[in-house]
């Protein structure tokens, strides 16, 4: 909605914010997780779902190409994203970040992070050959994208060299969007 200056409301929750089970907001998701978007009556929830929705409805001549093989080669990463990536960065999250540090268990942080670096390798391999992930040009892959790969380049953590992920990473830094939406306290 910033990329393409739809007016929003938001309302932070999860995390340190909580409410996550209240009764008014499970009615809206019964899954507990975030996010989730309220447009009228109509609720949707699943991440790469909403964005799917908004680029749709708002970025028909620049988020959502009206070619068929062109967005399904940006939704095929999306599902990536959301399929492969997300559970060991979830994982990563939860016995890492959200563990104090004598409680944490090292065998399941070296599991997560031993399957996020084989994953973010096939995402590097890409970047060589395209600027964006969806593509020639910014667009729905990336905003997917942009949060995971915020939260393990700014974890202090051991990290192998991505230098095209790392590139990537530096492009995205440029749009202010990345700064107000992406780039906040990781909790
Ligand atoms: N597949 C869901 C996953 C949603 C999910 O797991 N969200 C996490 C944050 S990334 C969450 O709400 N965690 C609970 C919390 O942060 O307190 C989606 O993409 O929307």
């Amino acid at each position: 909605m910033e990329e393409l200056n739809v007016p929003y409301r938001q309302i932070d929750i999860g995390g340190k914010f909580g409410r996550l089970n209240d009764p008014e907001y499970l009615r809206m998701n019964p899954n507990a997780v975030i996010p989730c978007l309220q447009e009228d009556d109509f609720i949707l929830w699943e991440s790469n779902t909403i964005i799917r929705y908004i680029a749709a409805k708002f970025g028909k001549d620049s988020l959502y190409p009206s070619d068929l093989r062109e967005r399904a080669s940006i939704e095929k990463w999306m599902d990536w994203v959301g399929c492969n990536l997300f559970p060991p960065i979830k994982q990563f999250m939860i016995s890492f970040i959200r563990t104090p540090e004598d409680q944490r268990d090292p065998k399941m942080i070296t599991q997560s992070l031993t399957e996020i670096e084989k994953l973010l390798k096939i995402i590097d391999d890409t970047l060589s050959n395209q600027q964006y992930l969806s593509g020639n040009t910014f667009g729905m892959a990336d905003i997917a994208l942009a949060p995971l790969a915020y939260l393990w380049l700014n974890v202090e953590i051991e990290r192998p060299s991505l230098p095209n992920l790392e590139r990537w990473y530096q492009l995205l830094t440029e749009r202010p969007t990345f700064k107000k939406i992406v780039m906040i306290e990781i909790n």
